[in-house]
């Protein structure tokens, strides 16, 4: 775990801005409470960078991780062929408004816009692999070739899609930061603190967008 160290953003670097739409936001279908809040940090690290990668959740509306889908209440959980899914209300239905980034991201430099969980069978936290553990999105491809050594995370929500991310941004080779101050939680069941552990324990580590502002 890092806390304090200084880090200067370098052409290897890539500021990776997860799922900052409406739906995560306040007022959204599945709203954090730090989401909108966390914005213009966000903004700022990502003048810091020259590479920026924006990530959208994408669903279709008859997304397995919808309750709808099931005819069950949110924040219960179902099995699947690739194990248990948690049931979320409606959320990031493509091409609606929720699904959009939130209108104060300012991020026009911003290299790809990247979209998962566009499949109906299978959700996608991480934007590398989907949950079935097994089904590669092409984002390490891409980033891999651009020569991207380091991963700086920030978004929505670290304990789901920011947290799988850096986890599998481990596994696939990149050193992995995650930016304390510029993430919104769900924290449904108490997943953050988890979330938090877990990332310390893989080697992820924990900054704080100061750390990259002096
Ligand atoms: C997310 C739950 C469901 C996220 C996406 O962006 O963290 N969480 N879909
Ligand atoms: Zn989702």
């Amino acid at each position: 775990m890092t806390s304090t160290r200084a880090l200067t953003p370098a052409a290897t670097d890539v500021l990776v801005v997860v799922d900052v739409q409406n739906d995560f936001c306040p007022g959204g279908s599945l709203a954090t409470d730090d989401g909108a809040a966390i914005v213009p940090t966000v903004n700022a690290l990502a003048r810091r960078f020259d590479n920026v990668v924006l990530t959208a959740d994408w669903h279709p509306h008859d997304h397995v991780s919808f309750a709808s889908t099931h005819g069950r209440e949110p924040f219960t959980s179902i099995d699947t062929p690739y194990g248990p899914q948690m049931l979320w209300p409606d959320h990031c239905v493509r091409g609606t408004a929720g699904a959009e980034f939130h209108p104060d991201l300012d991020v026009p430099h911003a290299q790809l816009v990247f979209r998962k969980g566009y499949l109906s069978e299978v959700d996608s936290y991480s934007a590398f692999v989907m949950q079935d553990g097994a089904t590669r999105t092409g984002l390490a491809g891409y980033l891999h070739e651009r020569g991207i050594r380091r991963i700086f995370a920030v978004g929505i929500a670290v304990d789901y899609c920011v947290g799988g991310l850096a986890l599998d941004a481990l596994a696939n080779g990149f050193e992995t930061y995650v930016i304390a101050d510029a993430v919104a939680s769900i924290d449904a069941e108490g997943t953050a603190v988890q979330t938090w552990a877990d990332l310390a324990a893989a080697g992820v580590h924990r900054i704080t967008a100061a750390d990259l502002m002096r």
